[in-house]
């Protein structure tokens, strides 16, 4: 019978329980996947993989997370109130309170946030706030901004 080592990671493998020892760090579900994987593969190969790599804390993560955007709406004197909270429903999943609310600050301050996106999202929320003024015919306009 198989001892457990004091770091050991217990799995069932082809008819039997074996023991994989872990070094006493952490693993990473990548090394501990592949220490599973390698012992799974070779039934006489158990107990002690070293994981293939070991992570440096200061290594710089591989994944950047993306730049964000601000999406704003600008005050004017002639978009109708009722049109600005339409907008902030159907483009910005706003509720009718929230949208509202939006809206009365941008009446008052001159500029409001709608919301914060990766760059094509927010791209792609300007223009359809621009093309759906456009086409009613307001002057109503929405920028975006890099956080
Ligand atoms: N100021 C406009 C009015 O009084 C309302 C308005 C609110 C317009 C927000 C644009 O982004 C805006 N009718």
């Amino acid at each position: 019978m198989d001892k457990p080592a004091t770091n050991s990671l217990k799995f069932y493998c082809g008819r039997r329980w074996k023991f994989a020892q872990t070094a006493p760090i952490l693993l990473t579900m990548t090394q501990f996947a592949h220490q599973t994987i390698t012992a799974a593969q070779d039934p006489d190969h158990i107990e002690t993989l070293p994981p293939k790599t070991i992570t440096d804390p200061k290594s710089k993560p591989k994944t950047q997370k993306p730049s964000m955007y601000k999406v704003f709406l600008l005050n004017d004197d002639y978009t109708p109130m009722e049109f600005v909270v339409l907008v902030l429903e159907s483009f910005f999943n706003k509720s009718r309170e929230e949208a509202t609310r939006i809206m009365m600050h941008v009446h008052r301050k001159g500029m409001g946030l709608c919301g914060v996106y990766t760059f094509e999202v927010a791209e792609t929320k300007v223009s359809q706030v621009m093309a759906a003024a456009q086409q009613a015919q307001h002057p109503l306009q929405c920028m975006m901004e890099k956080e």
